[in-house]
């Protein structure tokens, strides 16, 4: 526990940077069995494709291993993928899902919170996630509110709209147009100030203590 919040601690300092690759939805406490149920959906918001061969999905302090099901492990611009933690009871549970999904093996995603990332191939982490899981009911999945809202805090998520959730599917942006390069107008990465980095160390202790009182 002490861990997971120095983690939390640490991440919520450092200033939240837009990724290429997010973790945009996480199916954590699926209707029925969670074991082998569960799965979380990425999506590429770039105009590149992204090679996702040898990448890692993190969780429960440990790196799992990424293998392609279905479709492709370059994720094209835009393109979502599902890392399931069974990819044949995924694609059971959405019959006639035409989109890629990626395997793994994670056992299980805790149902009161926790840390997620994935990983390139080097280790580097390329987006992580603390979903929040507060009143949210069985069957139901998170989501990112927006590519730009910080996924390490509860305020960057939302209750999907319906049971299932909402796999390949996820919030659109409007691709930047050309002339926007060099320009310092639309910065994607959020200024960092000490009052806003407070406020994150503050929910972030409030998070831990609210987690600590459930369990
Ligand atoms: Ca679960
Ligand atoms: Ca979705």
């Amino acid at each position: 526990m002490k861990k997971l919040f120095l983690t939390l601690l640490m991440l919520a300092i450092i200033p939240s940077v837009f990724a290429d690759v997010m973790i945009t939805e996480v199916m954590f406490n699926p209707d029925g069995a969670d074991e082998g149920h569960e799965w979380i959906e990425i999506h590429n918001y770039a105009d590149t494709s992204v090679d996702i061969t040898g990448w890692k999905f993190y969780e429960n302090n440990g790196n799992h291993n990424i293998k392609l099901k279905q479709g492709t492990l370059i994720l094209g611009p835009y393109d979502t993928a599902i890392i399931a933690d069974n990819a044949d009871k995924f694609l059971e549970d959405y019959s006639g899902y035409k989109g890629n999904v990626y395997d793994t093996s994670f056992g299980s995603l805790s149902n009161s919170g926790e840390y997620i990332a994935i990983k390139d191939s080097f280790g580097n982490t390329i987006d992580y996630a603390a979903y929040p899981t507060v009143n949210v009911p069985s069957g139901f999945s998170v989501e990112i509110i927006d590519p730009d809202s910080n996924s390490i805090l509860p305020q960057g998520w939302k209750q999907g709209d319906k049971i299932g959730g909402s796999p390949g599917q996820t919030v659109f942006v409007q691709p930047e147009s050309e002339d926007s390069s060099g320009s310092s107008g639309n910065t994607s990465v959020p200024e960092f100030t000490a009052v806003s980095g407070t406020l994150i160390i503050l929910t972030s202790i409030g998070l831990m203590i609210r987690k600590r009182n459930l369990n």
